[in-house]
């Protein structure tokens, strides 16, 4: 059993009521920056809002953005340990406020991308697409990163912080390489398939070494999006509902209830095989009438659209039994 929940602002407006007002009760964080130019939570800063949210009766469930790894650590340079320090009193800190849930990544350089934002989809509403063939240049702050060096920095990296994690209490999970390409304006990328998840799995056999299972980044993959569902199991410790149309190489986003992916099956096999406890947000909507598209896939109306639909294919998938 997954429960719907939303991405929402770190301080309140009418999109934490909006939540309430639909039935979410399961708030995801993810601001890329905190306030002031800060990109790094405080413990009191994490306490303040976890308060906050719970006022209006929000769960802090998830937190997935300003979390503190940097590229030496990604990339194992010099420098990492004391970075890692960081990370593992983050860890401490979310584990006092009673997050249970981080989300990270392991794109060194070039975070997600996209290689347009105004598509048009159906009725007008706006997708983003990504063609390999219109991506340009690399980023200069990386000579020479292998993926050997990633392999080296995630390994060492999970060795030292699961135990952290374990003891706080807050699971992590992987999100994928978006897009999932094997490198990306030259910059190498591992987290790019079902069979690399497997070897991140083993690295630390253990349920607080997790993925952040991003369905559209999975599609693009060329998975079969139920069959890893049920392959991850309950080492998926959040799910990002969406899909695309395409492959890694070339894709558009696409509304829920319009792309190629079975999303009922999917659902199915979320309520069978994941744990009760993991929440799933929807994950880059469509830019709806009325929005000024300053913010590719994360307006509003989208996401009230996708609530609804997730809930009904949930409802759906109870009644089948
Ligand atoms: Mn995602």
């Amino acid at each position: 059993m997954v429960s719907p929940a939303l991405v929402l602002p770190h301080e309140p407006d009418e999109r934490w009521h909006l939540a309430r007002q639909l039935g979410v009760e399961d708030a995801v964080i993810h601001p890329l920056e905190i306030g002031n130019g800060r990109t790094q939570w405080t413990y009191d800063d994490l306490q303040g809002l976890s308060n906050w949210l719970s006022e209006v009766g929000l769960n802090f469930s998830v937190l997935e953005g300003s979390v503190p790894i940097s590229d030496r650590v990604r990339l194992g340079r010099e420098g990492r340990d004391a970075d890692i320090e960081v990370f593992k009193q983050f860890l401490r800190n979310c584990g006092e406020v009673g997050i249970p849930v981080v989300c990270y990544d392991w794109m060194a350089g070039v975070r997600w991308a996209r290689t347009g934002a105004h598509v048009e989809a159906r009725g007008g509403s706006y997708v983003t697409e990504f063609d390999v063939d219109k991506t340009r240049g690399g980023p200069e702050t990386l000579p020479d990163a292998t993926h050997e060096d990633l392999w080296e920095g995630l390994e060492y990296f999970l060795r030292e912080v699961v135990p952290v994690a374990e003891a706080a209490g807050v699971k992590l999970g992987l999100h994928p390489d978006d897009p999932p390409r094997a490198s990306l304006r030259d910059v190498p990328r591992i987290v790019t398939s079902v069979e690399n998840y497997e070897r991140v799995l083993d690295i630390y056999d253990s349920e607080y070494n997790g993925v952040t299972f991003c369905q559209g980044n999975f599609a693009a993959m060329g998975a079969d999006v139920p069959a890893a569902i049920e392959r991850f199991g309950d080492r998926i410790n959040f799910v990002h509902f969406r899909d695309v149309e395409g492959d890694a190489d070339r894709f558009v986003e696409t509304w829920h209830d319009d792309g190629p992916t079975d999303m009922l099956a999917a659902m199915r096999a979320y309520e069978r095989h994941v744990d009760d406890d993991v929440v799933m947000r929807p994950d880059h909507v469509p830019t709806m009438a009325g929005e000024d598209n300053s913010n590719p896939g994360y307006h509003t109306n989208g996401r009230l659209f996708a609530i609804g639909y997730m809930r009904g294919l949930r409802e759906q998938v109870r009644t089948d039994g």
